[in-house]
């Protein structure tokens, strides 16, 4: 039986480590050749993420491999649209599309919530799934994108560069964009608390588009709606000491660095940080902080690799409140051995800060 490693959820709550956790945004993925493998068999990516088992076993794939102090439900940011029965699907290197986009209010004043109980009901049982077969040897996080971040999909009809139609919506239709905005936070809410009660021990927003809104704009379309989501998490009381069922939340804005003092404000425990952070200029202080190697360092040969770990895990010194992982997701081309590195050197120099 494997000891039970809950060094990700006590970091999460800023209580004492023996070494820094460390996990990585899209651990679960195209670097990996059995996920590359699996996929191949299984046709698609949604038919992965749809069948319960599958999205399990790719979630359990990179524990594997590497020493991780979490695992991540494999599953996208886009199964929430999808369920609103916008008609998600994936071309060949073109990532996510959508069959109907939403394109004016009538669309959007047509949207139902979904009920994560019935069309989610996948995501659910991966979750339960992945805890069983996890026999709590690390955490499982479960996730969603946030709002603003959905709405660039849903509206743009899938990935964009320039945001052009939903930042159009925004300055001349905003009452639109504000239910769209209300109608996928409710949505979130339920999604998220659904997949607590199907076990996920701690929950991720991710707004990777966040940074492409001015500050004003950021504020008001993006980190309001975020705010209302947490505030409506069924989560447990965090106490003064390591509480071991609350479940803890993080916001993880791309781009957002110049807003942390706002984003800290926003109800969560832990705030992602992208490689454009300096972490000196944060407060280290009762909230955690997740993030920040550039994902190309992992490019590099195993001596550079090390140095800005320990650049990185030397501006946190002795503070309990960091969980080590890449400013983004981790990219495809990415060399195993990098990984290996990195796992090993994160928990291997943090022991000189803290108790390991
Ligand atoms: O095999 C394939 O071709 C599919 C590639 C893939 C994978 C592995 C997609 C399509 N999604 C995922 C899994 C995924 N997506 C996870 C799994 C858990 C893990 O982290 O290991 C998670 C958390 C996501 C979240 C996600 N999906 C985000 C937010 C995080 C981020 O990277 O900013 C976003 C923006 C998406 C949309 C999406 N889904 C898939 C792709 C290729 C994209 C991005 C497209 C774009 O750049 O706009």
């Amino acid at each position: 039986m494997q000891r039970q490693n809950d060094r990700y959820l006590r970091a999460l709550q800023c209580q004492p480590v023996d070494c820094t956790p460390v996990w990585m945004m899209r651990q679960a993925g195209r670097y990996l050749p059995e996920y590359r493998q699996l996929r191949a068999k299984a046709g698609d990516f949604m038919t992965m993420c749809k069948n319960p088992e599958l999205a399990c076993e790719v979630t359990l794939q990179p524990l594997r491999r590497f020493d991780l102090d979490a695992a991540i439900i494999f599953s996208d940011i886009l199964t929430i649209p999808d369920a609103m029965g916008l008609g998600l699907y994936f071309e060949q290197g073109e990532g996510p599309k959508f069959k109907n986009p939403i394109t004016n209010f009538n669309d959007i004043n047509k949207l139902s919530i979904p009920d994560p109980e019935i069309e989610l009901t996948y995501v659910m049982d991966a979750i339960r799934l992945a805890r069983k077969e996890l026999q709590g040897k690390v955490p499982l996080i479960g996730f969603a994108g946030s709002p603003w971040t959905l709405a660039t999909y849903m509206i743009e009809g899938g990935s964009s560069k320039t945001f052009t139609k939903i930042k159009k919506m925004l300055y001349s239709d905003p009452a639109s964009l504000h239910l769209l905005l209300d109608k996928l936070a409710e949505s979130v809410a339920l999604y998220l608390n659904a997949q607590i009660k199907a076990g996920a021990q701690s929950i991720m927003i991710f707004d990777s588009w966040g940074g492409a809104l001015s500050h004003r704009s950021y504020l008001e379309f993006s980190l309001q709606y975020m705010h209302k989501i947490i505030s409506l998490l069924e989560r447990g009381t965090r106490g003064p000491s390591y509480t071991k069922d609350y479940v803890p939340v993080t916001l993880f804005t791309k781009g957002g660095g110049l807003w942390l003092d706002k984003i800290m404000q926003a109800g969560c425990d832990a705030v992602g940080v992208d490689w454009t952070v300096d972490l000196s200029t944060l407060p280290k202080e009762n909230i955690a902080i997740q993030g920040n190697l550039d994902p190309t360092v992992l490019y590099a040969d195993k001596v550079t690799i090390k140095n800005n770990i320990d650049l990185i895990l030397k501006e946190f010194g002795p503070y309990n409140g960091h969980i080590f992982n890449l400013g983004h997701g981790i990219s495809q081309d990415t060399p195993i051995e990098s990984v290996e590195v990195l796992v090993n050197t994160v928990h291997q120099l943090s022991k000189r800060d803290h108790n390991g």
